[in-house]
């Protein structure tokens, strides 16, 4: 029923940008990569061969182009990581009301658990690909078109969940290029790249830190443990300040030696994981990453981002920078407009985006020119808000590792696990 049924590769105004990005793309692809293809080749013919004799599963391609709903003709998506709950809600593994309660949920994490897969697979890919000198623009590209592609995307049923962030250095999050940056990625940067899955709205918020310089891997670490342990202190009536005390002591567990100096990592302590529902990525609880927070209880059924962030600057963010996020208030009903600019552009996002996220590229791409007057209206209507760039001290360095969990009746499940993290 959705118009936007069109694949969203049909939309002409991308195509050259695309290819542009790709053709660039390929003049930096080491050798590495022809080995892997030749590799291809040769399984590809002893797969051949074989056929005659059963039928096998199709296999990603590399780079990745199939769709995960053929490669899981069964119609079933891996699940994630199982935890079990602790202590007093052990009794949960075993209780049939709580069994029954999954059984009824199960479309539902079987959905969420696709928009996963496509994360996995999308991150690994990009892995690959990554390295220093690619343009910032060309590297967020790839990903999204990937994503589209492997998640199927249709209107708001399927698709990109929010931009793909890409904060480098002393930027900790909501940073992606506008059209026509023309910042490359550097050796001795550290990124985190944060993007997001969904299906129906199910979103699957998951992100990790690249550094090239092994100097940096310690702060990685930390965050990366920080946020293990978070998500292993959540559960069924814990309390959010709980889940960040125990973050935090990991976190600032650790040191790292950047360039002679030593700083102890810090978790920056304004930045918050957040519990997410349908076509709403804070839902309106906080997983605080420091000590000293809310009481407020996690409950059965559900979603959460456990996300962590270490600092070697201030441990403090502030907005800075040329915003390229927005997102539409979840909250806001009907509020009629006059500025036929502003309208029009309100009817361009509650069709492509509704209440997810979005950024200038998106809109760009979906044919929009001359809209920033008619944005900052709907920013100023409070309608849309904007969503800058947070950033610690210049010249600091902050890594983040986030996870997709679902407190699932019986266990607690990690559903963005992945064998990188
Ligand atoms: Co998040």
């Amino acid at each position: 029923m959705e118009e936007a049924n069109v694949p969203v590769e049909a939309v002409p105004a991308e195509e050259n940008g695309v290819e542009e990005a790709t053709d660039r793309l390929a003049a930096l692809q080491t050798d590495a990569n022809d080995g892997k293809d030749n590799g291809e080749v040769a399984k590809k013919k002893k797969r051949k061969n074989k056929s005659k004799k059963k039928k096998e599963l199709p296999e990603q391609t590399n780079p990745p182009s199939i769709p995960v709903a053929e490669l899981f003709p069964s119609g079933e998506f891996p699940e994630g990581e199982i935890q079990q709950y602790k202590d007093d809600n052990l009794w949960r593994v075993t209780s049939e009301e709580k069994r029954e309660l999954e059984r009824l949920q199960k479309p539902m994490y079987n959905s969420v658990r696709r928009a996963a897969e496509v994360h996995r697979q999308v991150r690994k890919y990009i892995r690959e690909i990554l390295k220093p000198g690619m343009l910032m623009t060309d590297l967020c590209e790839t990903l999204e078109n990937t994503v589209r592609k492997l998640i199927s995307a249709n209107g708001l049923q399927a698709g990109i969940a929010f931009p793909t962030g890409c904060s480098l250095n002393w930027v900790a999050a909501h940073w992606t290029p506008n059209t026509g940056d023309k910042t490359v990625l550097q050796y001795d940067d550290v990124m985190k790249l944060d993007f997001g899955t969904h299906i129906d709205g199910l979103i699957v918020d998951c992100a990790f830190t690249v550094a090239f310089n092994p100097m940096f891997d310690p702060l990685l670490e930390a965050s990366r443990e920080a946020t293990n342990a978070g998500i292993k202190e959540s559960g069924i009536d814990v309390r959010l300040c709980d889940v960040g005390a125990a973050i935090q002591e990991v976190m600032e567990s650790y040191e790292v030696e950047i360039n002679g100096k030593t700083f102890q990592v810090k978790s920056i302590r304004n930045l918050n994981g957040h519990s997410i529902r349908p076509y709403q990525i804070h839902a309106g609880k906080s997983v605080p990453i420091v000590k000293g927070g809310e009481q407020t209880k996690m409950e059965e059924g559900e979603f959460f981002a456990i996300e962590t962030f270490g600092s070697t600057g201030k441990g403090y963010v502030r907005e800075d920078l040329e915003c390229s996020h927005y997102m539409k208030n979840f909250d806001v009903g009907h509020i009629p407009l006059r500025l036929p600019r502003a309208k029009q552009l309100l009817a361009t996002i509650n069709k492509n985006f509704s209440t997810l996220a979005f950024c200038r590229r998106y809109l760009e791409r979906l044919g929009e020119t001359k809209y920033l007057m008619a944005l900052k209206n709907l920013c100023d209507a409070g309608i849309v808000q904007p969503l800058p760039p947070l950033c610690d001290a210049r010249g600091s360095y902050i890594s983040q590792f986030e996870h997709t969990i679902l407190l699932r009746p019986t266990c607690k499940e990690v559903i963005s696990r992945g064998d990188d993290y």
